[in-house]
C-alpha cells in the first residue's frame, strides 16, 4: 500500500524550531500541510503533537495517524521532559486508548450500591441533568454536604480550583497516599514544595533513597527524565548509593545498596546525621546564616525572645541578641546564660539529641551495618567540599556535589519526620540550594506553607470531615480516608454532619486508598455518586449512580507546566483525534455540569472562578454569561500568556520551549533574597506547640506523639504486631503499569 509522504520525519521534523504538522479534518482542525495531488487516493498520513495522558508528567507526543485516526505515538523532540522518546507505558497507552472496555455512553445505575453495578445507558443530557440537580439541592442545603474527590490532576485551574470554588465542595486528593507527608516535612523545613531530587547535572555522589530507578518516578516526575539525567550524570562519574530494601528497583544503576529494614529510615537518618557531627563534616556559615540552628532555645523548648524577636548568642558582644543584628557573630553551638536562664542554641539541641543516634545503634534497628553508615557520612562530607563554590552561567554558587533522590520515603508511618531528618542531612552538608546538591522543585518558588504550617490554630469542634485545624492532624493534607474514617463515626472525632454527594474525578479510591474497609464503609453512606472516569473503575462499579465516561488522550486540557530541572517550557493536551465513542473531555463535563447545577454563569460561577483560576487579563476574560468551548478558552489562555498565536501554537508545535532556567532562580543560595528571604528550620519549635496544645485539648499519644522539634525515632506501631505477623510487606511500582 502507498502511504502518503510523512510530514515529520527524522531530519525533517523542524523548520526553524517549528514543527510541521498537519491536522486533517477529522481533528476538527486547520491543515497546515497541504497534500500533494497524488496523494489524494492514497492514505494520508501525518503526525500531529500532543502529550502523554496515562502518565504523570504530560511527556510530549507526535501521534502518528492515518487517515486522521491515531496509529501510534512517538516523543516529542523538543520536549524538555522526554526529548523524543516515550517509556513503555507511554508507547502502550494506544492500547488503552483502543480498549473495547472503555465506557461508551453516560451509564445510569439499576441495582443497589455496594454490589458490582448493573447498568442503563443514558443520554449525556439526561445523565448530567441528574448529576447537576443533585449537586443543586445539595448545595442550597449545605455546601459541606458536597464533596469532589480527585486523583492526578491534568487541569488544576478547571478542576481544583475553579470548579471546587464555584460548588464550594470539599476537595479531597490522593496525595497522603503518595507523597504528601514529604511535601509537608519540606514545606515546613525549607518552604518548598517539593520533595527531593538532586541537581544531576553536577552532583556526584547521590543517595537514591527509595526511588524505584528502573521502574518509577522519584520526585514529582512519572519515568523518563530522572533516568535520562542520570545516566549522563552516571558518564560523568556519578557515584549511586542505593538505600531500598529491595535491590532489584535500582538495577545496574547503584554502586552500592544498603539494605535497609521497611520503616526505619528515620533512623537511618539520624545516624548519618550523628556520623556528620562526629567527623566534623558540618557547613557552619549555611547553617548560621541561613537557617534557624543558632537560635538560642529556652528548658522548655521555646525560643527566647525579646519584644517577639528571636536570639542568637553574639560571640562579638558575648550577649544574646537578634539574628539580624548589625556586626552580629552568632555562636552554632553552646550552652549560654541570659538572664539567669539556661539556653542552647537549637543546633546543639540538635547535636545532643543525634548523640544518641550512633550508627552502631542505627545497625541494630535497620539492619545496616554501622561500618557502611560511616562510610556513605564520609563519603558524603567529602564529596560535599564544604566551602567550595563554582560559577555557573556566570553566577557563583556554593558548590555541594552531594544530592538525595527521595519521594515515596514519605509513604510510611513516620514519613513527615523521616524526611525532615534527610533534609537535615543536607542541611548539615550546606546542600540545600546548591550547585550539585539537594533540590525540591523546579525553581526555589517558597510556598504559602512555610508560614501557614508554622502558625495553624488547633480549633475546638465541630471540625469539618479532613479534620483540618483540628486538635487530632493539625499537620493535614486532606486525608480521604480518614475522611471515610470519620464519615463512619462522625460524633468520634467531633465532626456534626456527613456529606451525602460525591464527584469522583480521575481515582480509583477503593482499590488505591487505604484502608479498604474504610473507604467502602463511607462510601456506602454517600446518598449519591457520579464518577468521571473512561474505564468502570471498581469505584463505580460499586458505588456509582452515575458514570460519565471521560476521554482518555482524544481531548483538550491543560495548562500543564512541563519544565525540567533545567528548562522552562508549558504544554497544553491536545486532541490528536475526536473523542472515541460517546466520550468527552473531562473539561467539556465540567462545563455542562455546572451549567445543569446552576453555577456556570455570573459573579463568582465557574466562568467567573475559570478567569481569576486562569489569570486571563482583558480583552481576552471570559464573558459571564456564555458558556465558551475548551478550544477557545484555552486559546484566550495562550493569548493571556502573550502568545500572540494563541492556541494554534501549541497545535503548530506542541510545546512552549521558554528556555533554560536561571542560576539565580535554581539555586536558593543566589536567589534574591537568598532562599526566597526565609531562614530553614532545623529545630521545629511549633511543632513543639502543636504538641503542647494537642496534649491540653486531651488527645490521645497516637496523634501528638510525632509532633516533636527535632526529628525522633519510634518503633512503628506494626513492630507491636502478634508475633505470627513475621513478615514485612512493601510495595513499588512496575513500568508496564
Ligand atoms: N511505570 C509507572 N511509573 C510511575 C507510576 C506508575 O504507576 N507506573 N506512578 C507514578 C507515581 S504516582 C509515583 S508517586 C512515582 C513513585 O515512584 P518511586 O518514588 O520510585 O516509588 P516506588 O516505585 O513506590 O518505589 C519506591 C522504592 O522504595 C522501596 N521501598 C519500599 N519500602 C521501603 C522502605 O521502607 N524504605 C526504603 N528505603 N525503601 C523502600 C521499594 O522497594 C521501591 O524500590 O512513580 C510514578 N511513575
Ligand atoms: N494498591 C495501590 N495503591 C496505591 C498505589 C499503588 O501503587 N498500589 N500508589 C499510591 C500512589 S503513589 C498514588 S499517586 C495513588 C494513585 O491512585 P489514584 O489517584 O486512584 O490513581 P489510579 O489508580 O491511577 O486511578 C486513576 C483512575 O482514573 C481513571 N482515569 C484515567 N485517565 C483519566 C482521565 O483522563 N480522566 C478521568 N476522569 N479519569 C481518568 C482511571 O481509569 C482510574 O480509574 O495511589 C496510591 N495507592
Ligand atoms: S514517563 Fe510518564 S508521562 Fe512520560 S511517556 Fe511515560 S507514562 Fe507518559
Ligand atoms: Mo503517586
Amino acid at each position: 500500500m502507498k502511504l502518503g509522504r510523512r510530514t515529520v520525519l527524522k531530519g525533517s521534523a523542524t523548520v526553524g524550531g517549528t514543527l510541521l504538522l498537519s491536522r486533517a479534518a477529522s481533528g476538527g482542525l486547520e491543515t497546515l500541510v497541504t497534500a500533494q495531488p497524488e496523494r489524494q487516493a492514497a492514505p494520508v498520513e501525518d503526525y500531529v503533537p500532543t502529550t502523554c495522558w496515562i502518565g504523570k508528567q504530560d511527556c510530549g507526543i507526535l501521534a502518528r495517524r492515518i487517515d486522521g485516526r491515531v496509529v501510534s505515538l512517538q516523543g516529542h523532540p523538543q520536549h524538555p521532559r522526554n526529548q523524543g522518546r516515550l517509556c513503555p507505558k507511554g508507547v502502550a497507552q494506544i492500547m488503552a486508548v483502543y480498549d473495547p472496555n472503555r465506557v461508551k455512553t453516560p451509564l445510569i445505575r439499576t441495582n443497589e450500591k455496594g454490589i458490582s453495578g448493573t447498568w442503563r445507558q443514558a443520554s449525556w443530557d439526561e445523565a448530567l441533568t441528574l448529576v447537576g440537580e443533585r449537586i443543586k439541592e445539595v448545595r442550597a442545603r449545605d455546601k459541606r454536604l458536597l464533596v469532589w474527590q480527585k486523583g492526578r490532576s491534568k487541569a488544576e485551574p478547571f478542576y481544583d480550583v475553579a470548579f471546587v470554588r464555584a460548588s464550594g465542595a470539599t476537595g479531597l486528593g490522593h496525595g497522603a497516599f503518595c507523597s504528601d507527608a514529604g511535601y509537608r516535612a519540606a514545606e515546613y523545613a525549607l518552604g518548598l514544595h517539593g520533595v527531593l531530587h538532586p541537581d544531576f547535572r553536577y552532583t556526584r555522589y547521590l543517595l537514591s533513597w527509595g526511588w524505584n530507578i528502573t521502574n518509577a518516578g522519584g520526585n514529582k516526575l512519572c519515568w523518563i527524565t530522572w533516568p535520562q539525567l542520570l545516566t549522563q550524570a552516571r558518564e560523568r562519574g556519578l557515584k549511586v548509593v542505593a538505600v531500598d530494601p529491595r535491590r532489584r528497583g535500582a538495577g545496574p544503576f547503584a554502586d552500592e545498596w544498603l539494605p535497609v529494614r521497611p520503616a526505619t529510615d528515620l533512623a537511618l537518618a539520624l545516624a548519618l546525621g550523628n556520623a556528620l557531627i562526629a567527623q566534623g563534616t558540618i557547613d557552619r556559615e549555611y547553617l548560621i546564616r541561613y537557617t534557624n540552628s543558632p537560635f538560642l532555645v529556652k528548658p522548655d523548648g521555646t525560643f527566647l525572645r525579646v519584644d517577639g524577636k528571636e536570639q542568637v548568642w553574639n560571640e562579638a558582644s558575648q550577649s544574646a541578641t537578634p539574628p539580624d543584628a548589625r556586626d552580629v557573630k552568632p555562636a552554632l553551638e553552646g550552652t549560654f546564660t541570659v538572664a539567669g536562664q539556661s539556653v542552647k542554641t537549637a543546633y546543639q539541641l540538635f547535636k545532643e539529641h543525634v548523640a544518641r543516634y550512633t550508627p552502631e545503634w542505627a545497625a541494630e534497628v535497620c539492619g545496616v551495618e554501622a561500618a557502611a553508615i560511616r562510610r556513605v557520612a564520609r563519603e558524603l562530607g567529602e564529596n560535599a567540599q564544604i566551602g567550595s563554590t563554582i560559577v555557573v552561567d556566570g553566577v557563583t554558587v556554593p558548590y555541594r556535589p552531594v544530592g538525595i533522590m527521595a519521594y515515596h520515603m514519605a509513604q510510611q508511618e513516620l514519613g513527615f519526620q523521616a524526611l525532615r531528618a534527610m533534609i537535615t542531612v543536607f542541611m548539615l552538608l550546606g546542600a540545600v540550594g546548591a550547585v550539585g546538591g539537594m533540590h525540591l522543585d523546579f525553581g526555589w518558588k517558597v510556598h504559602g506553607n512555610y508560614k501557614a504550617l508554622d502558625e495553624i490554630k488547633i480549633k475546638d469542634p465541630p471540625y469539618n470531615i479532613v479534620l483540618g485545624d483540628s486538635k487530632y492532624f493539625p499537620i493535614n493534607s486532606k486525608n480521604p480516608a480518614l475522611a471515610a474514617r470519620v464519615m463512619v463515626n462522625p460524633q468520634k472525632y467531633g465532626v456534626d454532619y456527613v456529606p451525602e454527594v460525591l464527584i469522583v474525578h480521575m481515582t480509583n479510591p477503593v482499590i488505591a486508598f487505604g484502608s479498604q474497609p474504610d473507604i467502602v464503609e463511607a462510601y456506602k453512606k454517600f446518598k449519591f455518586v457520579a464518577v468521571i472516569d473512561p474505564w468502570l473503575s471498581e469505584t463505580a462499579d460499586y458505588f456509582a449512580d452515575v458514570v460519565l465516561p471521560a476521554a482518555t488522550m482524544e481531548k483538550y486540557e491543560g495548562p500543564l507546566g512541563v519544565s525540567d530541572p533545567y528548562t522552562s517550557a508549558t504544554t497544553l493536551r491536545l486532541p490528536p483525534m475526536n473523542p472515541l465513542y460517546q466520550s468527552r473531555g473531562d473539561i467539556d463535563i465540567y462545563l455542562d455540569l455546572c451549567e445543569k447545577a446552576g453555577i456556570l454563569y455570573g459573579k463568582d460561577g465557574y466562568l467567573d472562578q475559570l478567569n481569576q483560576a486562569l489569570a486571563l487579563k482583558d480583552p481576552q476574560k471570559l464573558e459571564l454569561n456564555a458558556k465558551p468551548g475548551v478550544r477557545e478558552i484555552l486559546d484566550r489562555w495562550a493569548k493571556s500568556n502573550g502568545i500572540a498565536e494563541g492556541i494554534a501554537y501549541f497545535e503548530r508545535n506542541g510545546v512552549q520551549v521558554k528556555g533554560p532556567i536561571s542560576p539565580k532562580s535554581l539555586y536558593g543560595y543566589v536567589t534574591d533574597p537568598p532562599f526566597g528571604g526565609v531562614r530553614h528550620r532545623l529545630y521545629g519549635e511549633s511543632l513543639l506547640r502543636y504538641q503542647g496544645e494537642m496534649r491540653a485539648k486531651g488527645v490521645e499519644p497516637i496523634y501528638w506523639q510525632d509532633y516533636t522539634p527535632l526529628p525522633t525515632w519510634r518503633t512503628p506501631t506494626m513492630e507491636g504486631s502478634p508475633p505470627e505477623y513475621d513478615q514485612y510487606l512493601t510495595s513499588y511500582k512496575m513500568v508496564e503499569v
